[in-house]
C-alpha cells in the first residue's frame, strides 16, 4: 500500500508540474484528491490492515493528502497571479500617449464669410434683416421699376413657381433686391440702414463664378442727405475690412432700380491683375452691383424722393470667399466635399 501511495504521489506531482491553466488544475484536484481518487481507494483498503498497522498508514495517507493539498494551493496561487498579470498587461493604459483627435463640426465657409460681412457692416451701423426666398413678381420686379415685358428682365433668368393662380406670379427671388422694399416699407418715412443676406436663384449657365443657387447680401441706406460719396466710402471700408489690401474700382453700369448705377470690381487675387481664367483676363472680378436708389423705388417704398435719398448695393459673398481664399471654382463650396470644406 505504501508503495502504491508513493507511486500515486509521484505521478500527481509530476503531472502538476505541466499544468498551466486553472481549469486543468481543478481537474487535477478532482483526480487526485476527489472521492473517486486513488487516495480514496487506498483509504478504503485500510480495513484490511491490522489494528497495529492502521494508525501509521492513516498518518501516511493524511500526510500525502496534505502534501497534495499544499501543492495544489501553491500551484493555484501561481496560476492566479500569472492570469492577473496577463490581464493587467492586456488592459494597460499608457497615460503618456497622445489622445485620439476629436472630430468636431465647423461652420460652412459661406456662413463664416457672411458673419464677417455682417460684422463689417454692423460696425457702420447696419442692422441685419431677412426677407423671403420665394417672392411675388411684384416685389422681385415691378416695385423695383422693372415692369412686365421690360427688356431689363432679361438681366435675371428667372425660375417661376407654378401656383393655383398661374405660372408667372411667384418666383424664386433672382436677387436680394426685393428685400429693399420689405425693409423700406417697414421703416418709411424714417431712415433705413440694413443689410439683407440670403439665397438667390437664377436659371443660369454655371461657370467658375456663376451658380444656379448663390448668396447675395443686399444693403440699403436711406436718409436726409445720402450721396454717392457715402456709397463709395461704405463699400471701400467694407472691402478693406473683409478683403484686406485689394484695389477696388467703380464702373458705370445699369440697373432699373438705381440711378446712377455702378458695378464694383476687386483686383483679381489669383493673377494680381495680370489676367487669368478666373477674371476672364481683365485683372478684375466683379463682386457687386450698386447705385443711388431710383426715385420710383423710393416712392414705391413710401418715401418722398424730394426729401429722402439712399443708396443700395447687392454683393456676392461667394465671390468674396473665392477672392479671400484663392478658390477658382465657386461651386466647390457647395458640393458637400468634407475634405475640401475642412480647410476653412
Ligand atoms: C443684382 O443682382 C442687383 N440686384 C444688385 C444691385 C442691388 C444693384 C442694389 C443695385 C442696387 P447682379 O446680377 O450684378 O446684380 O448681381 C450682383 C452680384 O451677385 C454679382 O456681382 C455677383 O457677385 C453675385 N452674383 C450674381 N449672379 C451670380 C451667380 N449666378 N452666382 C454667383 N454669384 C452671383
Amino acid at each position: 500500500m505504501i508503495e502504491q501511495l508513493d507511486q500515486m504521489q509521484q505521478a500527481a506531482l509530476a503531472e502538476l508540474g505541466s499544468i498551466n491553466t486553472l481549469e486543468a488544475l481543478r481537474a487535477w484536484r478532482q483526480r487526485y484528491l476527489g472521492k473517486q481518487s486513488p487516495l480514496g481507494e487506498i483509504s478504503k483498503g485500510m480495513g484490511k490492515l491490522s489494528a497495529a498497522e492502521r494508525p501509521a498508514m492513516g498518518q501516511r495517507i493524511n500526510a500525502v493528502k496534505q502534501l497534495l493539498e499544499q501543492a495544489f494551493a501553491a500551484c493555484e496561487t501561481e496560476l492566479q497571479t500569472a492570469a492577473q498579470a496577463a490581464e493587467l498587461a492586456r488592459d494597460q493604459v499608457d497615460v503618456t500617449m497622445p489622445g485620439r483627435p476629436v472630430q468636431s463640426g465647423r461652420l460652412h465657409p459661406i456662413t463664416q464669410v457672411l458673419r464677417e460681412i455682417e460684422a463689417a457692416f454692423a460696425q457702420m451701423g447696419f442692422g441685419v434683416w431677412e426677407s423671403p426666398e420665394v417672392e411675388s413678381d411684384e416685389y422681385n420686379f415691378e416695385l423695383l421699376n422693372i415692369p412686365a415685358n421690360h427688356p431689363s428682365r432679361d438681366m435675371w433668368d428667372t425660375f417661376y413657381v407654378q401656383t393655383p393662380q398661374g405660372a408667372d406670379q411667384v418666383v424664386l427671388r433672382t436677387h436680394t433686391s426685393p428685400g429693399q422694399l420689405h425693409a423700406m416699407r417697414y421703416f418709411a418715412p424714417g431712415p433705413t440702414r440694413v443689410i439683407l443676406p440670403g439665397k438667390c436663384y437664377r436659371y443660369e449657365a454655371v461657370d467658375a463664378t456663376h451658380d444656379m443657387q448663390f448668396y447675395q447680401v443686399e444693403g440699403i441706406a436711406v436718409g436726409d442727405n445720402i450721396t454717392m460719396a457715402d456709397l463709395k466710402g461704405t463699400l471701400a471700408q467694407f472691402a478693406e475690412q473683409v478683403l484686406g489690401t485689394v484695389k477696388i474700382r467703380f464702373r458705370p453700369s445699369y440697373f432699373p432700380f438705381t440711378e446712377p448705377s455702378v458695378e464694383v470690381d476687386v483686383s483679381c487675387t489669383f493673377c494680381q491683375g495680370s489676367g487669368c481664367r478666373m477674371c476672364k483676363h481683365t485683372g478684375w472680378l466683379e463682386i457687386l452691383g450698386a447705385g443711388m436708389i431710383h426715385p420710383t423705388v423710393l416712392r414705391n417704398a413710401g418715401y418722398d424722393p424730394e426729401k429722402m435719398s439712399g443708396f443700395a448695393f447687392g454683393l456676392g459673398p461667394g465671390r468674396v470667399l473665392q477672392l479671400k481664399y484663392g478658390v477658382s471654382e465657386s461651386r466647390l463650396f457647395f458640393t458637400g466635399n468634407v475634405r475640401f470644406l475642412e480647410q476653412f
